[in-house]
């Protein structure tokens, strides 16, 4: 669940002491919210480290805030592509370890009983808040980067690969079991812009991954793709190498298992707005999602992060309807 934490009261009150990014930063706090899920509903079946996609900007020497009830903001958003030159690659990823060491804590404290996910942005997605400066609904100043400044995005785009991949490679080495991809600002593009801008670099994201994880013989892991919006490419997203591809919920997942085939599984993707009917709706949509489905290569998952109002008695039913249907 991404941003599951934040419906949680026991959350709200680890976040009344701490700011967002201590928490991130602190690895028994980071551990302590990963957990706190896992404490309360009994049908969950994996966990995903309390970080956020937004520690590689920070890692990369901008300034990134929490602001309650607004989200990410960057006081100091990159305004012209001469501001790429002061982004600091160099030792990006060992201004990252705090992550790894939370993802050793969480992972000895979850002692074998689900397993622990870690993630990244994708380039694209952690391009547009860079330019932003937050999350955005327009993305004006990220298309009129891709109208004016085609080759400084890609130049960024790749500097940006080169940190996720080793993020991620340190994310196995610390412990995680999955690794999964968030290009969530995928619905602004176009299938044009996505083959272009995006897909590229998440195939490059998944190779490079594999190829250091066997270097260091580290075995492999499975990884995820969940690229928002993006349901017009899912014939590209199936070519790129990924175990898993994540659905929003306009996608039908009849149609997706159509396109993607066989081989891949399929996450998703009930619409988080439904988490507001009653328990009964939420049994009925959630059987009826698994039926359409199938139960082999599937993730019962949302079809993007919980919203923080979600009444708490819709988790536990939305998970313990996935069993029954399972
Ligand atoms: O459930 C968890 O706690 C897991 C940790 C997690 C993950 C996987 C958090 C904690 N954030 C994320 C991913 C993340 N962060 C994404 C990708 C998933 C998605 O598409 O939602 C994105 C886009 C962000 C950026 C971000 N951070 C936003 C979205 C802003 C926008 O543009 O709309 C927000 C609201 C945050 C804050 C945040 N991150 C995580 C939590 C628990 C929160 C809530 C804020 C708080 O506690 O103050």
């Amino acid at each position: 669940m991404r941003q599951a934490g934040r419906y949680l009261p026991e959350f709200q009150a680890v976040r009344a002491k701490h700011d967002f990014f201590t928490v991130c930063r602190t690895p028994e706090l980071a551990c302590e919210v990963t957990l706190q899920p896992l404490r309360r509903y009994e049908h969950l079946d994996a966990s995903i480290i309390f970080s956020d996609i937004l520690v590689i900007p920070q890692a990369l020497g901008m300034t990134v805030e929490m602001h309650p009830g607004v989200g990410p903001v960057f006081p100091n958003p990159l305004q012209d592509p001469s501001d790429i030159d002061q982004l600091q690659e160099d030792g990006a990823v060992s201004r990252l370890l705090y992550v790894g060491k939370a993802i050793t804590l969480t992972r000895h404290k979850i002692e074998g009983k689900v397993p622990l996910i870690g993630f990244t942005g994708a380039p694209f997605t952690l391009l547009g808040y860079m330019i932003e400066g937050g999350g955005s609904k327009t993305m004006a100043k990220t298309k009129d980067w891709l109208q004016n400044h085609s080759k400084d995005v890609h130049r960024l785009l790749q500097m940006l690969t080169r940190v996720i991949i080793d993020y991620l490679v340190m994310q196995v080495e610390s412990g995680a079991q999955l690794l999964q991809v968030f290009e969530s600002s995928a619905d602004h593009l176009t299938r044009e812009q996505f083959a272009d801008i995006s897909a590229p670099y998440l195939k490059d994201i998944r190779n490079e991954v594999k190829i250091k994880l066997g270097e260091k013989q580290l075995g492999q892991v499975p990884m995820t793709i969940f690229a928002k919006g993006a349901g017009h490419s899912l014939d590209v997203q199936s070519q790129l190498g990924y175990e898993t591809i994540g659905l929003d919920w306009t996608v039908d997942p009849v149609e997706a298992r159509k396109i993607v085939g066989d081989g891949i599984t399929l996450q998703g993707n009930l619409d988080p707005q439904d988490l507001y009917k009653t328990p009964e709706e939420i049994r009925n949509l959630t059987i009826n999602m698994v039926r359409k489905f199938g139960k082999l290569r599937y993730i019962a998952n949302l079809g993007h992060g919980i919203t923080p109002q979600t009444p708490l008695e819709s988790m536990a039913a939305f998970t313990e309807s996935v069993h029954e249907a399972l």
